[in-house]
């Protein structure tokens, strides 16, 4: 397996909880640079919860991809073992005491046996349970599909909220602060209580020796197609839940193929008490 942290003991905590936090990873002008640019797309914003990567306006999402790439990208880089930027996105949470992000994990972009992606989310304002911070199921990276995707459905969605309960962990952040999570982490956030908006940013990164994979069920269809991605304008041209335009299929599979997450959810609290016992001997 390829390691993500250059560093042992990181890598070795990485595995066992599917995240790490790094506080103050960007600075105050770092932060003022992205807010500007936040501010600069008003207008594409639409909805209680917008993500630049579900626009169709190519030109702004590359404007973001560039500027987060360009700015989070060389700070990250040090820590990790030889990884590259994928996309990058805001994640805007508008006040609305009714919106929470439910419970899932991302996008597969890699065959997650031999290697694992990552995601950086780093929001541009302090964060805390009333304005929409992140949530995420501790350990949940190990049970999860290694096939994920627009459109593939993950579970019977019966269990979300009690999933949250049980074993979900909100994480407060202070603005600047990063949080690099496996995308196969399921996380969550909250509704934005608050009266301001919450802007936030997420950057993918996978290993650069690793194949690039995109799965998709498009919109309509009854099959799941894979696509090798070689590079990563892929993401910027990719319309949300359609065929994408670009890329190489190079497998399909059935819907049907793909197990429900409900059971191994339902006993993960044995998952969990069976890791720790490892972790004492
Ligand atoms: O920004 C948020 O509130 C949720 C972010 C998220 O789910 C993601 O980045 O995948």
């Amino acid at each position: 397996m390829h390691a993500v942290f250059l560093d042992r003991l990181l890598q070795k905590d990485f595995q066992q909880k599917g995240y790490s936090l790094i506080p103050s990873l960007l600075d105050l002008a770092a932060i003022d640079r992205l807010l500007t640019l936040f501010k600069k797309f008003e207008d594409e914003y639409s909805g209680p919860f917008h993500t630049s990567h579900f626009s169709t306006n190519t030109e702004y999402k590359k404007q973001v991809h560039d500027l987060i790439s360009d700015m989070v990208f060389p700070l990250v880089e040090p820590y990790l073992n030889d990884f590259v930027p994928l996309f990058g996105n805001f994640m805007i949470k508008y006040p609305d005491p009714g919106v929470a992000m439910d419970l899932h994990a991302d996008w597969t972009y890699v065959d997650e046996l031999q290697y694992r992606s990552l995601a950086v989310w780093i929001p541009l304002v302090d964060v805390d349970i009333e304005n929409g911070c992140f949530g995420i199921i501790p350990g949940s990276q190990r049970v999860v599909n290694t096939i994920r995707g627009p459109l593939i459905r993950q579970s019977s969605r019966n269990h979300e909220p009690e999933w949250e309960k049980r074993y979900g962990k909100l994480i407060p952040m202070k603005a600047g602060d990063a949080i690099l999570y496996d995308h196969a982490l399921l996380h969550y956030s909250p509704p934005n209580k608050s009266d301001k908006v919450r802007p936030a940013l997420n950057l993918s990164l996978a290993p650069a020796s690793a194949q690039w994979l995109h799965y998709c069920q498009p919109e309509g269809t009854n099959e799941i197609d894979l696509y090798k991605v070689n590079n990563p304008d892929f993401y910027i041209n990719y319309t949300h839940f359609q065929r994408p335009e670009t890329g190489e299929i190079f497998a399909k599979k059935a819907p049907s193929e793909i197990e429900y997450i409900d059971d191994r959810m339902n006993k993960f609290w044995k998952t969990n008490l069976v890791n720790k016992i490892k972790t004492w001997l």
